[in-house]
């Protein structure tokens, strides 16, 4: 830092001759069949995943593009912020996912959760937490509309005061903009940390989703097949752990759909290996706990 160097500026970062994790880019069909496979034991039990993040962080983006790989064609991006980055998310809603033949569904649910704002006051950030916190229990019902500005009462007709295990969240999912974590966001990590507090108390698993890993290094735009060799990347990972508290291994980059008319195979790869990585985690939350 600062000081006279006579040395040349370093190179930029290259790849890393081998990548650090292994993806399955070749086999989609086999992916699914992995993930159709990852089913609680009882019947009709569903591994419920539970999405917060800021606005604009690619919570929306993220189902889509379940929707969108599952289906295995583009689903309409019919929840996505607008150029605002208003969240359009405050109705608590169960996003179910059916594979091609429409008419069986796969043993996992999504529900989304109102984004914040990094620069919205201590009290709506606590709001946020208790209201998560009543998610995570399965206490609010479907329909539910969140409030910023005040925190859900137990006496509201959508609060569920008793929760059955389909009801309550086998994971958790924190959705971070890699291009945004930075030390500004000191207030949503603070948020985060509350939020996972409540989980560990609970037993539910955390992991992070990092979205928009193509504008964050040219070299995954280029080709996808590259997010395991970029040391920015991997260099990124570790900050994010070390900041929210989850460890690499429970950290996915990924590429959302976000202006695509077609699917691309490697895309679909990344996405499904998280999602894949997401839904052992919460069947194993459930047999460890429910069975
Ligand atoms: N380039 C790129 N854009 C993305 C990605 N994920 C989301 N977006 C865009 O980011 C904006 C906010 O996404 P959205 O899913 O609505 O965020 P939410 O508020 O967390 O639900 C939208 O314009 C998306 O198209 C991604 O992985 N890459
Ligand atoms: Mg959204």
């Amino acid at each position: 830092m600062g000081g006279k160097s006579s040395s040349r500026p370093a190179p930029p970062s290259p790849l890393l001759s081998k990548p650090w994790r292994e993806i399955n880019w070749n086999d989609k069909q086999g992916t699914l069949q992995h993930v159709n496979a990852i089913r609680p034991k009882t019947e009709g039990q569903v591994i419920r995943i539970l999405l917060h993040g800021l606005v604009g962080a690619g919570k929306s983006s993220f189902i889509n593009s379940v929707k969108s790989v599952l289906q295995e064609r583009m689903c309409l991006p019919a929840l996505v912020a607008n150029s605002f980055g208003e969240s359009c998310t405050k109705k608590h809603t169960t996003h179910k996912f059916n594979n091609g033949n429409q008419d069986t569904f796969y043993h996992f649910v999504i529900n989304d959760t109102m984004g914040l704002s990094n620069d919205c006051s201590r009290s709506t950030r606590n709001n946020r937490v208790r209201d998560i916190e009543k998610a995570l229990k399965g206490h609010v019902s479907e329909g539910y509309t969140f409030n910023p500005e005040c925190r859900i009462s137990m006496d509201d007709p959508f609060v569920n005061l008793k929760p059955s295990a389909n009801d309550k969240v086998h994971v958790l999912v924190f959705v971070i903009d890699a291009n945004k974590f930075t030390p500004m966001i000191e207030k949503a990590v603070e948020t985060f940390q509350d939020i996972r507090e409540e989980a560990i108390r609970l037993n539910i698993p955390q992991v992070v989703l990092l979205t928009k890993i193509d504008e964050f290094c040219p070299e995954s735009q280029q080709d996808v097949k590259n997010v395991y060799k970029i040391k920015t990347l991997k260099e990124k990972m570790k900050e994010v752990s070390a900041r929210v508290g989850i460890p690499v291994n429970c950290i996915f980059p990924v590429k959302n759909y976000s202006e695509e008319m077609d699917l691309n195979s490697d895309t679909d790869a990344l996405i499904l290996s998280a999602l894949k990585h997401i839904l052992q985690l919460g069947n194993d939350h459930l047999n460890n706990h429910y069975a």
